[in-house]
């Protein structure tokens, strides 16, 4: 007898937007003033951030995060799993609209499994004929009855940027992340996996990851939340980005015809 589970996807970015377990709260986050339209990223579920993360170093006027998650992506396969799940796999090809905006030649696979646990691989393949350098995220919103009670293990000692500090370069301690106000670290060369221990919430929440160096934690609070037209002002303290990644000073460098793979397990 398999697991019960829910899940649900758009071919609009290939955007995870919901999964649940049955007896279970969702684990994945979206807000209630999400934009479902072409050209905008849905708020919430989880943005494939794809191939930079953040604003464009050389283009202020490019997407945020890159054009994987404006594009529609093809369905390649969908199945059974043997534990009761589904498996589905999205494909993502370079055209001429992407070179506009990033010259590589690229296969992006996308394979998502909504099982007893949310399998979410991403395989890029370097279809050109050089290399190619990119970032790429699995920017997962997870739902948490509180942040403010939400500590993450996973992440002592390991180096961060911190974009609230102007992207000044800190530490972690050996103490768990807390959260007491809008928190955006990029934490560089770590492979761990995190647990959000989530007391109001009653759970404990893990991504884990391979072929991943980065992990970013995001929480907007008060006046970003207020900030963000797709994110309702009373939303923030339902939800925290734990976000699977390579990016910063671990982007991927990619020879013509290799590929890449990066997957996060959230349970
Ligand atoms: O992952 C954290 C972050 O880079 C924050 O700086 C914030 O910009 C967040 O992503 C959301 O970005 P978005 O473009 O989806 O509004």
């Amino acid at each position: 007898m398999g697991q019960d589970v829910e899940g649900q996807i758009y071919l609009h970015g290939a955007h995870v937007a919901h999964y649940q377990r049955r007896g279970e709260k969702p684990l994945i986050f979206m807000s209630g003033k999400s934009i479902f339209a072409a050209d905008k990223a849905i708020r919430g579920g989880v943005p494939i951030c794809f191939p930079w993360f953040g604003a464009k170093k050389d283009d202020a006027k490019a997407p945020a995060h890159g054009f994987a998650r404006l594009k529609q992506w093809g369905v390649e396969s969908a199945k059974k799993t043997d534990d009761g799940g589904v498996q589905i796999v999205l494909s993502l090809e370079s055209d001429d609209s992407t070179r506009g905006l990033w010259p590589g030649d690229f296969l992006a696979r996308y394979t998502v499994t909504f099982a007893k646990q949310l399998r979410l691989r991403l395989e890029v393949q370097n279809t050109g004929s050089g290399p190619i350098v990119f970032e790429e995220a699995l920017h997962t919103y997870l739902s948490v009855g509180d942040i403010r009670e939400v500590q993450v293990e996973g992440l002592s000692g390991v180096d961060y940027i911190d974009k609230v500090q102007g992207g000044r370069r800190l530490l972690q301690g050996a103490e768990p992340v807390a959260f007491v106000g809008e928190t955006d670290r990029v934490y560089l060369n770590t492979q761990s996996t995190c647990v959000a221990h989530d007391p109001v919430g009653e759970r404990s929440i893990s991504v884990s990851k391979s072929g991943s160096n980065t992990t970013v934690v995001w929480n907007p609070w008060i006046a970003k939340a207020k900030a963000m037209a797709d994110f309702g002002d009373d939303e923030w303290p339902g939800m925290l980005c734990i976000e699977t990644c390579n990016v910063a000073d671990f982007a991927v460098t990619l020879g013509a015809g290799a590929s890449h793979m990066m997957e996060a397990v959230i349970a």
